[in-house]
């Protein structure tokens, strides 16, 4: 791995979880994708760690790490399994309208509980009709006295049924579209929170999906986050903000299934000799690790410069994702190949990392609407002469 001279605490950290990882994650990944359960004891685990405090900030009982810490640990736990770092990364991004919008009272009251790993988070944001077109959402919320009364079915949410907070969007006033959202903290056990159907997926089996619904579900007003008709601009900033995490899965998860095929490659004998002494095969891993290390930097550029105070960072959060989540996708499905036949069954490793890594193009934005928001970015900018 190329030397990108991070901060003594960012190395120890780094270290930590890449030990954790090994230790903890890795030798229970496959049962948990097999049974699709989710991993309490190992989630407990990081919360014994302390690895839900990074990116609380200090005075919320946090340790005030940035974008750039989580995408360490996010990268760091994918390499072992990407549906079981994503308890951790998932409560990330429920996290972040509550970092982003929530007053000092609601940060005060809630942060701390996240930052001991005593609840889970949620974002529920996604509905059956509204899943790249964000703005198109249904679910609603309307004001009764000192009570919010919301509607709707959230599905396809990360982290739906085992979390203590729901950040929730929803309108406020529908005939003003995207400019009618709001965004909401729903706590776990409010009547009418009703956990629906709980998803069987390709990949990323250690995580729980499944669908949040909202039956005459009452949340007392100061549950509020921001303003109303905040919701849609608050969804982008914690998107904008999450990305890089998404990212940093995607190259966990590329690194993973490049580390098991360099060992195989070197072990595998044919022709009287171990595969890695073909050029064939060496050219592929020549590949996979440079694009590997691409993706990596352009995360963990992305996400010092989101660290070192920029305002607007979407073009460079949708960048990254697109280059991780694509080179994903083909060092895993070349990870498949090095191993032959045996890369294809289920007693190996890497179709798992192949499964694994598709949900990464498709999630939090498909590649195709990141490449939306860049050429947004790219064509903005020309225009303005930049
Ligand atoms: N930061 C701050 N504000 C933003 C923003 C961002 N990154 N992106 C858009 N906005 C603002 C716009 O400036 C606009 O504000 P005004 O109404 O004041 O002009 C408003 O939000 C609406 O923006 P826009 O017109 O661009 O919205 P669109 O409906 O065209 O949607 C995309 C834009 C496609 C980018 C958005 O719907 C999206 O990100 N979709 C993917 C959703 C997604 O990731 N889903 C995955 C589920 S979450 S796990």
């Amino acid at each position: 791995m190329m030397d990108y001279y991070l901060t003594e605490m960012q190395a120890t950290l780094q270290q930590l979880a890449r030990e954790f990882a090994a230790g903890t994650i890795a030798p229970a990944a496959a049962e948990y994708d097999r049974s699709a359960e989710f991993p309490w004891p190992i989630v407990r685990e990081m919360a014994r760690m302390d690895f839900f405090r990074l990116w609380i900030p200090e005075e919320y009982e946090g340790m005030g790490g940035g974008i750039t810490e989580m995408a360490l640990v996010t990268e760091e736990f994918s390499r072992a399994c990407g549906g079981i770092a994503l308890a951790l990364a998932g409560t990330a991004l429920g996290t972040f309208p509550l970092l982003i919008a929530g007053t000092d009272e609601q940060k005060r009251r809630h942060l701390p509980v996240l930052a001991a790993g005593e609840g889970l988070a949620a974002f529920c944001l996604t509905e059956p009709e509204a899943g790249s077109d964000a703005g198109a959402i249904q679910t609603t919320a309307r004001l009764e006295g000192d009570r919010y009364i919301l509607n709707g079915t959230k599905h396809f949410i990360t982290n739906g049924g085992v979390s203590r907070y729901y950040t929730v969007i929803a309108t406020t006033d529908p005939s003003r579209g995207a400019r009618g959202a709001t965004a909401f903290l729903v706590e776990e056990g409010t009547p009418g929170l009703i956990f629906g159907k709980k998803e069987e997926k390709m990949g990323i089996r250690a995580s729980a999906t499944c669908e949040v619904v909202f039956q005459d579900c009452a949340i007392p007003r100061q549950n509020l986050l921001g303003k109303e008709g905040m919701g849609f601009i608050i969804a982008m900033k914690t998107l904008d903000r999450s990305r890089p995490g998404v990212a940093a899965q995607a190259v966990g998860i590329a690194q993973g299934a490049l580390d098991h095929a360099v060992r195989y490659a070197r072990t595998r004998q044919q022709f009287g000799q171990p595969i890695s002494a073909f050029q064939g095969v060496q050219f592929m891993l020549a590949d996979m690790a440079t694009q590997v290390e691409a993706a990596r930097a352009l995360v963990y550029a992305t996400a010092r410069m989101i660290d070192a105070g920029a305002k607007d960072y979407g073009r460079e959060s949708a960048m990254c994702k697109v280059l991780a989540a694509d080179t994903a996708m083909r060092v895993t499905t070349d990870a498949v190949q090095i191993f032959g036949g045996y890369g294809y069954m289920k007693d190996y490793p890497v179709e798992k990392y192949m499964r694994d890594a598709k949900i990464t193009q498709i999630y939090e934005g498909t590649n195709q609407i990141q490449r939306g928001v860049i050429a947004r970015h790219v064509i903005k900018e020309s225009a303005s002469g930049l």
